[in-house]
């Protein structure tokens, strides 16, 4: 085994002796200045021996002292980054929430009932409108739920002390009151209207001939004065201060300048059309809020209570379940 690196002689083809210790070439020490490359080309890539300390000869010559200076690291040595993270594809959602649909609108939302009625508490409940009748002919007609059976109350009226007309429960039975020439006379209907119940109650004035009708049904015709007072207060609905309050509900309220029902009839369900003889006419179909529309010509709005504001004087919304 050598003790000490080979020497050059005058046999000595090629002799690298890889001592530069970095760097991409390593130098021919013979003659022939066969300088050789690391791996495939003299940028560092795979195919490059890594650079380590030689053989520790224990008598180290002249000759061992390395005769070609180590190249400085020039930029062919700077090793290459192969590692540096390259950016990838942008990472794209795929689970991005989805826009609300029209089908996600909730469907929740408080809708009034399609026919709805106005509950009055009895105490100091009313709706108030212009006046309507203001001649000695017409007809006046709702639909009413007592809240208790045989009670005094006015459902409606356009009266003062001395004028007008009123439509009122007297001990639970309907009864028309008039002022006219011949001063205030009731017509009585002769049964009561149960409690809880809706019934069509309709009264007819012409000129002195009164009729009342409890779901259709006629009483006999009774004669009172011919000439009514007319009054100049509007209407009212629920009550009249003084006077005992309606308790219960109403609802499809129709006052008309003619003779609507001369013989018995079936109550219309639902409102009929308006013609040139409805003075008024409300269906309460609003279903919330402080006013109830006349479809009539006239459009005697009505407000709840003695102002647009809510109030205790307020009737109370809701389902007319008729
Ligand atoms: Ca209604
Ligand atoms: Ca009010
Ligand atoms: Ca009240």
């Amino acid at each position: 085994m050598p003790t000490a690196p080979h020497a050059v002689d005058a046999n000595t083809v090629d002799l690298w002796r890889f001592d530069e210790g970095a760097g991409q070439l390593t130098a021919d020490s013979a003659g022939a200045l066969n300088t050789a490359t690391l791996g495939a080309s003299s940028a560092a890539d795979a195919a490059d021996p890594a650079w380590v300390a030689g053989y520790p000869f224990p008598n180290l010559g002249p000759t061992a002292t390395p005769t070609n200076t180590p190249l400085p690291p020039t930029a062919t040595n700077t090793p290459a980054p192969t590692n540096t993270p390259t950016p990838g594809p942008s990472p794209t959602p795929t689970n991005t929430p989805l826009p609300p649909t029209a089908t996600n609108t909730p469907t929740n939302t408080p809708v009034p009932p399609a026919n709805s009625a106005l509950t009055f508490d009895g105490a100091n409940d009313f709706v108030q409108a212009a006046r309507s009748v203001s001649a000695s002919r017409f007809t006046v007609e709702a639909w009413v739920r007592p809240a208790a059976a045989n009670a005094n109350g006015i459902m409606l009226a356009e009266a003062d002390d001395n004028n007008g007309w009123s439509l009122e429960l007297d001990a639970g039975r309907p009864i028309l009151w008039l002022s006219t020439n011949a001063g205030w006379q009731g017509v009585l209907y002769p049964t009561t209207l149960p409690a809880g119940q809706w019934a069509h109650v309709a009264a007819v004035y012409d000129n002195g001939a009164v009729r009342l009708f409890v779901n259709g049904v006629a009483t006999t015709p009774a004669t009172v004065g011919a000439t009514l007072r007319i009054t100049p207060s509007g209407l009212r609905m629920g009550g009249v201060p003084g006077y005992a309050y309606f308790a219960g509900a109403l609802d499809d309220v129709r006052i008309s300048a003619s003779v609507r029902y001369t013989a018995n009839f079936t109550p219309p369900a639902t409102l009929p059309a308006v013609d040139v003889d409805t003075l008024a006419q409300w269906a309460f179909n609003e279903g919330a809020g402080q006013s109830v529309a006349d479809a009539s010509a006239n459009a005697r709005t009505g407000t709840l209570g003695a102002s647009t504001a809510a109030g205790a004087d307020d009737p109370v919304w809701g389902a007319a379940n008729r």
